[in-house]
């Protein structure tokens, strides 16, 4: 199966993007640190190639540390901050305010400006794919629950710009996604993470992408939380597995292998697998 997912949203949010772009000094992008290349999408260097970024790689916390840590070094390497967060941590807004204003003021003295925080405030657009955390770190920037938050993709919908203390000036923007993604694995990605809208997805097959990966990449995660002795042999045996452990029956008392396939697919998002990520840099 082929996964897309672009809606009419995204392409308005995308124009009115690169309509405001002269009006914010740098560009906060922020990825899930569990697909951090899937989670990249390549309209927003198409659109703002110019501005200096900073990448956030959120929700640490359901992410392998190791592996987050590889990520830093891999978007450092290629000349961007970098910094890994969770925004269910309190010192969350902290770094990231710090990583805002190191951001503007390195890539200014690199251009030879003179710039002076606090005479006029440093303005960001917080962008990036869905249900990555923007909102959230909005709030904790601005320490209100004032943007729409939700475990779902496809939450905010309009553009804002919102004041973080006296120093920064934050734009909320939609989550966006690109036309066509180039290889069909970013796709399972994004839906395994839920960065996709599920109506657009078959439940069944994102479940086997994710066992499959489970099964090769963390099969100790994997049988610690479906008490499992020994790796069966192949995912069907898995979900029958889960069917009898989780009692998910059918009038009848068929198996309802429905039932297990969203079982693994949201606790696998909701980090209940462990701390997992999928991609690893070359
Ligand atoms: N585990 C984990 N979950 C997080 C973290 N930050 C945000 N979330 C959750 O991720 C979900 C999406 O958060 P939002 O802030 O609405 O995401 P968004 O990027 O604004 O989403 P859209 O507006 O749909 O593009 C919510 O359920 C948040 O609670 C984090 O650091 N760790
Ligand atoms: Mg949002």
């Amino acid at each position: 199966m082929t996964i897309q997912w672009f809606p009419g949203h995204m392409a308005k949010a995308i124009k009115k993007i690169k309509e405001s772009r002269k009006q914010f000094d740098i560009v906060t992008e922020v990825l899930d640190a569990r697909i951090p290349l899937s989670s990249r999408n390549p309209v927003i260097n198409r659109i703002i190639p110019d501005k200096p970024r900073l990448i956030i790689l959120n929700k640490t916390d359901i992410a392998d540390p190791e592996i987050t840590s590889k990520w830093v070094d891999y978007y450092q390497s290629q000349g961007m901050q970098a910094l890994p967060v969770s925004t269910f941590h309190s010192y969350c807004a902290r770094k990231i305010e710090n990583a805002i204003i190191k951001t503007v003021t390195e890539k200014n003295i690199i251009a030879g400006k003179k710039i002076k925080i606090g005479n006029h405030p440093v303005k960001t657009v917080i962008i990036g794919i869905p249900n990555t955390g923007k909102s959230t770190i909005i709030n904790c920037l601005t320490g209100k629950r004032k943007e729409k938050v939700g475990n779902k993709p496809g939450v905010t919908r309009t553009q804002n710009w919102i004041f973080a203390g006296k120093n920064i000036l934050l734009l909320d923007t939609p989550g966006i996604l690109w036309p066509k993604f180039e290889k069909k694995i970013t796709g399972y990605h994004l839906a395994s993470t839920n960065s996709i809208k599920e109506e657009n997805l078959n439940m069944e097959d994102i479940a086997l992408f994710i066992c499959k990966f489970m099964m090769g990449q963390y099969p100790e995660n994997l049988m610690r939380r479906y008490a499992m002795k020994n790796m069966p042999a192949n995912p069907a045996e898995v979900f029958k597995h889960i069917c009898t452990i989780r009692q998910c029956l059918l009038p009848g008392n068929d198996l309802n292998y429905e039932r297990s396939y969203e079982i693994l697919v949201q606790e696998f998002r909701n980090g209940k697998l462990g701390r997992i990520s999928m991609e690893t840099p070359e």
